[in-house]
């Protein structure tokens, strides 16, 4: 799915700012809220999450439908093109009215959906509802409990007293997050010509130090007359043409391509023209293998230093906040990473933009976390995720394909795969193939997995890149940081035979910002840096270990519970992005370890 772009084409209206918005008694849809200005709204920006704007516990814990809503007035001028209402995310579900009448409905709250309204839009004054759902249960992804404790939660005894006291309906959130909600990314309205350019498809082939691209260009709609063909012109960083093409699809040839590195990223465009409409998509040139325990990007080994993160900040929630995009970007240079994996579900489009431009590779994960704890005997047969799950992939491919610097695709975070090994494989692995068969570009795929009997997993010995997260030395041997060591090369042994490339993609300590000791315990910072270099120096010992993923880049808000104070403290960085003792101990080993050819 293309952004949004304006140019002598097309037109974009950004809808941010603030809009009214009304928590569901439970008679909105009854009542008819989406189709009269809302009774008493209050003031909320868009986008952003909504729990924290508003003080209070009714916003912070709501748990079911909101509505949004706000008054928009479309240039008469613009009817005569299509005329798209397109959302970046609302998490989880939404349904979408103009003047009261629906447009489209959409589940699941990370990818982003668009709808022409031009049948719908009136001359003057126009009244957009949105409405939002954050409920998860057993079908949505991510997975949330219907029945009992939340996740991290405490879990309720079986006593008279807690038997008799029906809770009010809350969210149960199966993973370690806050379940924020809302229009978390931009709302925008966008106008193409009548025929217009659809989707364009750009799978760059490095050979020889040449370079191919193999490009495809969707058209649609009502070609009118006669739309003509379509031409597509590549442009270097210089506006210098590197490449011309006719035809909606073909190959070309970039003589000494300069390449997307990591930390050295170069940008080609790939200016397509069709009829009136025109669009232009930025890409890059490089290539990524998997070659016996090696990852290959450009052909030479590269090694992962980063952090598995989250879309989290003070007041927006789970919204998007590009100043702290940037910031963030800033800080992974100064520590000498070179990568991060969209732990738990797809980032914005905005942030892969970024990481295109700054050089940063990114593991990109679906909303799939949660398919785990709590499911006790009924194994997978508990969940129906799977349609859903198959459209995410579908969806969040569909949506990156482009991006160079997405290298791996996760299809899931942590599911469970040693209960019942065979049900797990039978799940996965269709995915696994369909994440294949989507991306023009081919990219490795993988499934994150948790700390369980790995012997028994005979799932992730099946994916490009084997990628776990382990807690040797905190929720396992937390304290006694000798035994962690002893653990984790026990496990890497096993690991080793496979011959696949291996890397961490979670390992971490909760750390107090401030809490100093002389003799780190847990929590303590000196404990953290302790951990991670007793962890760091196992990975350093073996040559298949492609890469260290921290967890997590910085401090982020959970769910209440007693394992948790005020949020998961195992950031680098505090919430507000100061660093703890543990960034500077990464910042000195990250820059000694090259980004390639670490491991030979
Ligand atoms: C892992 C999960 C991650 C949690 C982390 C933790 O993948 O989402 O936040 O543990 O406990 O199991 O900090």
């Amino acid at each position: 799915m293309l952004y949004p772009k304006i140019n002598d084409a097309r037109t974009v209206m950004d809808l941010s700012g603030i809009w009214d918005f009304k928590l569901d008694d439970g008679k909105g849809f009854e009542e008819k809220w989406m189709e009269e200005p809302l009774a008493d709204p209050v003031q909320v920006a868009v986008p952003a999450s909504y729990n924290d704007q508003i003080e209070g516990v009714g916003y912070r814990d709501h748990c079911g439908w909101a509505f949004y809503q706000k008054e928009i007035e479309i240039p008469k001028i613009l009817l005569s093109q299509r005329v798209v209402l397109r959302f970046g995310a609302v998490t989880h579900s939404a349904k979408v009215y103009l003047n009261g009448e629906l447009v489209c409905e959409h589940q699941g709250g990370f990818l982003p959906f668009e709808a022409e309204i031009n049948h719908l839009v009136q001359p003057g004054k126009n009244l957009l509802c949105v409405a939002v759902d954050n409920r998860v249960n057993y079908s949505t992804l991510p997975i949330g409990n219907e029945v009992g404790a939340a996740f991290f939660g405490s879990d309720l005894p079986d006593i008279p007293s807690v038997n008799e006291t029906v809770q009010k309906p809350h969210n149960a959130p199966n993973f370690d997050f806050f379940n924020y909600a809302g229009i978390n990314r931009p709302v925008k309205i966008y106008t193409t010509p009548k025929a217009y350019i659809r989707d364009i498809v750009l799978v760059p082939e490095l050979k020889d130090g040449e370079a191919k691209v193999h490009y495809r260009v969707e058209c649609a709609g009502d070609a009118g007359e006669d739309s003509g063909e379509v031409t597509v012109r590549f442009f270097d960083e210089e506006g210098e043409e590197a490449a011309c093409a006719r035809g909606s699809e073909g190959t070309v040839l970039i003589e000494n391509p300069h390449l997307w590195q990591p930390g050295n990223a170069y940008l080609y465009t790939a200016k397509a023209e069709y009829g009136e409409d025109m669009y232009e998509e930025k890409f890059g040139v490089r290539s990524i293998e998997i070659r016996g325990t090696q990852f290959l990007i450009n052909g030479e080994p590269f090694y992962f230093k980063g952090f598995g993160k989250h879309e989290d900040s003070e007041v927006h929630g789970r919204g998007i906040n590009e100043p702290m995009n940037v910031k963030d970007l800033s800080l992974m240079k100064w520590l000498g990473a070179n990568s991060f994996r969209t732990s738990h579900y797809p980032y914005a489009e905005e942030m892969l933009d970024l990481c295109d431009r700054e050089g940063i590779v990114v593991i990109d994960e679906t909303t799939a976390v949660g398919l785990n704890f709590g499911w006790n005997d009924e194994g997978y047969a508990k969940f129906h995720t799977k349609e859903h799950h198959e459209q995410v992939i579908r969806d969040l491919i569909a949506r990156d394909k482009n991006h160079p610097c997405v290298a791996v695709w996760s299809i899931a975070n942590e599911p469970d795969t040693e209960k019942q090994p065979q049900a797990a494989h039978d799940y996965f692995m269709p995915l696994y193939h369909l994440a294949h068969e989507c991306d023009p570009q081919d990219r490795p795929v993988t499934l994150v997995i948790c700390q369980n009997d790995y012997t028994r997993d005979i799932t992730a010995p099946e994916m490009d890149i084997i990628c776990a997260n382990r807690y040797y030395g905190w929720y396992v041997f937390g304290g006694d940081l000798d035994a962690a060591e002893r653990a984790m090369r026990t496990e890497m042994k096993y690991w080793e035979k496979l011959g696949k490339p291996w890397m961490l993609t979670e390992y971490g300590a909760d750390t107090v910002a401030g809490l100093h000791k002389a003799t780190g315990n847990m929590f303590s910072e000196e404990y953290q840096v302790d951990y991670y270099k007793t962890i760091n120096k196992v990975l350093d010992e073996c040559g298949f270990v492609v890469g260290e993923h921290a967890w997590n880049f910085a401090d982020f808000a959970t769910i209440q519970g007693t394992l948790r104070v005020d949020g998961n403290k195992k950031g680098l960085f505090t919430r507000e992005r100061r660093p703890k003792l543990a960034a500077h101990y990464f910042r000195h080993r990250w820059h000694e370890v090259p980004d390639f050819g670490y491991k030979g």
